[in-house]
């Protein structure tokens, strides 16, 4: 029987009962030249705080996450030319990049997606910014828009 979309019954497998893999935004990534003047800009803007900041040299960006309620905005500037960042940044300029949707398992979420013929960027999940395993999709099969798929832990 449903239980609503607010449910946050889960399956053994880590499907929502009702609502599918996706449980919520867990970010929204925005790609920037200046990460400082970004972050500033949102401190003085909206009074957001920065929680969290790295270098993940996989992907060849630093990132300063903010949180948004339980949610964050993932500021990111490219570490090196041949970075996904750079190259995107170099075409488009700052904006936004990616949505990554929360799951319970990242492995569960890209089976699911890998068997509708969605096209993935990662062969399996890996590690993301603090802690979390994530796996990407490529945008020209998903409408257009970069899916991060985002685990905790
Ligand atoms: C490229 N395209 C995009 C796009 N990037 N469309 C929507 N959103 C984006 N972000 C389009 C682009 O306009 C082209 O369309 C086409 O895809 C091919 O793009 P390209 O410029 O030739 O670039 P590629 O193919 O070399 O690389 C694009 C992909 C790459 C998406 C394959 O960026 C990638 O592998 N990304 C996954 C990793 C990543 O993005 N890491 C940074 C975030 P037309 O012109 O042909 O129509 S790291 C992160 O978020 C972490 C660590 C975290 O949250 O934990
Ligand atoms: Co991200």
């Amino acid at each position: 029987m449903s239980t609503g979309v607010n449910s946050s019954e889960q399956t053994a497998g880590g499907a929502a009962a009702d609502g599918g893999v996706l449980t919520a935004i867990d970010h929204v990534g925005i790609v920037v030249d200046d990460l400082d003047a970004a972050v500033g800009f949102y401190e003085q803007t909206f009074g957001a705080k920065v929680v969290h900041r790295e270098r993940v040299e996989k992907d060849g960006v630093e990132e300063a996450l903010l949180a948004a309620g339980g949610n964050y905005v993932q500021l990111l500037t490219p570490t090196r030319e041949d970075s996904a960042v750079a190259k995107w940044l170099a075409k488009h300029g700052s904006g936004l990049h990616h949505v990554g949707y929360r799951v319970d398992s990242c492995q569960v979420a890209l089976d699911r997606a890998v068997a509708a013929g969605v096209r993935a960027l990662d062969a399996a999940p890996r590690p993301g910014s603090r802690g979390t395993t994530v796996a990407f999709l490529h945008p020209k099969s998903a409408y257009g828009t970069l899916i991060e798929l985002v685990q905790e832990g």
